[in-house]
């Protein structure tokens, strides 16, 4: 290339806008087929911190309840104190200190359709690992209907100097009871809110205990 091309083409370069491109889209979908992925349980309850209680509960893969595939999360809690919260959480990456667009859509089965002692569904995105129950959103009710409910959430994170996103998602305690769900399908997409989210959540009534369509209560 001729030294005056070199030129012009480095005068059309400083004299072009410079326009961001869109950031790639990143999905991490895990179905706990196989293991539990970048995923890992938590737990918090006020009456802990004091050392005056312990929530009984527990967060396991479980086979014979699922979405898709065989496996999903098992999330039991006994309700008695009144209070806790159970989630699933993982620390994905994006560019360091660049804010970015999340979203996180997942499943949880609801075995009734209850008008009454309807717990919560919670989720968190952020850049910080969440511990305590004010760390998430409600985005959503147990026992709206029998079978897989679609729950998604979004927000817009700043990752932190190691590019951590930490996606969360689990169940609230409402009533002083023993309850078990399960939860299957979580996809966290980093670089644009899904399209679920943008439309709010979705309901998918299926056959029980796998995954089929089946008909609207
Ligand atoms: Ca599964
Ligand atoms: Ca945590």
């Amino acid at each position: 290339m001729r030294a005056w091309s070199l030129l012009l083409v480095a005068l059309l370069g400083l004299a072009l806008p410079t326009t961001a491109l869109p950031l790639p889209v990143a999905t991490h979908s895990e179905s706990f087929e196989t293991g539990w992925g970048p995923w890992a349980a938590d737990h918090q309850v006020q009456c802990e911190d004091d050392g005056t209680c312990t929530l009984d509960w527990s967060l396991e893969r479980f086979q014979g309840v699922a979405r898709s595939g065989t496996w999903s999360l098992e999330n039991h809690i006994n309700g008695i104190l009144d209070d806790g919260v159970v989630w699933a959480e993982a620390p994905l990456l994006a560019t360091p200190g660049t804010p970015v667009p999340v979203s996180i859509t997942f499943h949880v089965l609801s075995e009734v359709h209850s008008d009454v002692n309807n717990w919560g569904v919670v989720a968190y995105l952020g850049e910080e690992d969440p511990e305590r129950e004010d760390d998430f959103t409600v985005v959503g009710q147990t026992d709206q209907g029998a079978g897989w409910r679609t729950f998604c959430h979004a927000a817009v994170v700043t990752p932190d100097a190691d590019g951590k996103v930490w996606a969360a998602f689990g169940i609230s305690v409402t009533w002083e009871t023993p309850r078990t769900y399960y939860l299957d399908d979580v996809a966290v997409g980093i670089g644009e809110a899904s399209a679920d989210c943008a439309e709010g959540p979705l309901c998918l009534w299926v056959d029980l205990p796998v995954c089929g369509v089946g008909e609207d209560p």
